[in-house]
């Protein structure tokens, strides 16, 4: 039906989900599977949370949606409890992680103009090659994917690309044009890239040269936020607080799109009324959602989790006998495996024997796949997903 009846933007792996609890989903057959992708690190609460199911079932029975035209008794302590969480002055509700990086876009621009005094239309944002950000157009802009971009423009000009992991690119950009720069916008890990970690130090020396031109450190923590790297934030790891905190998936374990952008008053008031926003941003249900989702967290102790899990995973990785593991990184419990192709089987046949075996995992980029339960996975659950993983790597030996 989805094939006769659904866009074809999505190739899927062959199983059909019908319920979920916890680390796992069960398929229509009946046979139960280990997640490791948890929705792109969405479900980092794992499926069908109580809490989080309870908040939602809660206000859908009170009150849904009211528009920002009124105010509304969930959305201001969803306020409060959200940027006292992550200690910025302010934030900005919306729904899906492109709406809120295209709101930081609109953010860092405006701040350029009326704070920086940069002159009107000339505002630069840097981006970095290889930067998965969503899918709008000017999103697509900054893609260096042709799959993203290619016979999608005209794209939206002021965007500078430069290359991933490079301090000395970026301070380039820098001296060259820092006076026109207002922001810097980069994936702490980046995801869709194949879980790429930068170096040591790598967005604490960006986020100095940043102070230094007055140019905004924007973090899209949509896919590393929320615990799924071993702290919080995955810009906790190097102690930087950026100036504008993207967050998306993970704000509501799954349950609804939510998504935010945290900033302090300088930047975020130079946004008025009528200015910026959207039907569903903030919404009752999400403030509820939210607030639930995000106590989970703190409650259940998931940034330590994922640190001690994630350690695991690498350790028992690594000890696989198998040439087709040409590659094995990550931090906390956002991991990936590149595999070396092995008589012509590659990155999709493992996922394939590992979904026969209970493993659900999705291949990135033809070589590369991704592993991602939900942090509410126990060590023993973990420990057997990683018998199962192995067993499907070394079958094709
Ligand atoms: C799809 C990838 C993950 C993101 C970061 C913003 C967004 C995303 C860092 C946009 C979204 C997605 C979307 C999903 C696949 C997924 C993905 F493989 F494409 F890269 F997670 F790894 N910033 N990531 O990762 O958020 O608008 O989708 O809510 O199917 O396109 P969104």
């Amino acid at each position: 039906m989805e094939h006769r009846y659904g866009a074809h933007n999505y190739h899927p792996l062959p199983v059909v989900l019908c319920k979920g609890e916890g680390a796992f989903v069960w398929d229509v057959e009946g046979k139960r599977y280990f997640d490791f992708l948890s929705a792109y690190s969405a479900v980092n609460q794992g499926h069908c949370h109580p809490k989080i199911v309870k908040a939602l079932c809660d206000q859908a029975h009170t009150l849904t949606l009211t528009s920002r035209a009124f105010f509304n008794d969930c959305l201001g302590p969803y306020e409060k409890y959200i940027t006292e969480y992550f200690g910025y002055d302010k934030v900005l509700p919306m729904n899906t992680g492109a709406e809120a990086d295209e709101t930081a876009l609109k953010l860092a621009r405006r701040w350029g103009y009326r704070v920086k005094g940069i002159k009107e239309n000339e505002a630069l944002i840097i981006c970095c090659e290889g930067n998965f950000h969503g899918r709008t157009i000017s999103i697509v802009s900054m893609s260096t994917d042709p799959d993203s971009y290619g016979e999608f423009g005209p794209f939206t000009p002021g965007f500078v690309k430069i290359p991933y992991n490079d301090v000395d690119a970026l301070e380039k950009v820098l001296e060259q044009h820092g006076k026109r720069v207002a922001g810097f916008l980069v994936e702490p890990i980046q995801g869709e890239a194949g879980v790429f970690v930068p170096d040591e130090g790598y967005l604490k020396k960006c986020y100095d040269l940043c102070k230094k031109h007055n140019v905004l450190f924007m973090a899209d923590e949509v896919q590393t936020g929320i615990a799924r790297t071993g702290k919080m934030l995955a810009c906790d790891h190097e102690g930087v607080r950026p100036d504008i905190l993207i967050l998306g998936k993970a704000v509501s374990g799954g349950v609804l799109p939510i998504s935010a952008v945290l900033a302090d008053d300088p930047i975020m008031l130079t946004i008025g009324p009528g200015e910026h926003g959207s039907t569903f941003g903030g919404f009752c249900l999400a403030g509820k959602v939210a607030v639930a989702a995000l106590q989970v967290v703190k409650e259940e102790g998931l940034a330590e989790k994922a640190e001690k899990l994630g350690r695991i995973f690498r350790e028992e990785m690594l000890k696989v006998k198998s040439d087709m593991i040409e590659l094995v990184r990550g931090k906390g419990l956002l991991n990936a495996i590149v595999i070396r192709p092995k008589n012509g089987k590659e990155a999709w046949d493992v996922c394939l024997k590992m979904k026969e075996l209970g493993v659900l995992a999705k291949p990135t980029h033809q070589h590369i796949i991704r592993f991602a339960p939900p942090l509410v996975i126990t060590e023993e659950q973990l420990r057997e997903a990683i018998e199962l993983i192995k067993k499907a790597i070394l079958s094709f030996e």
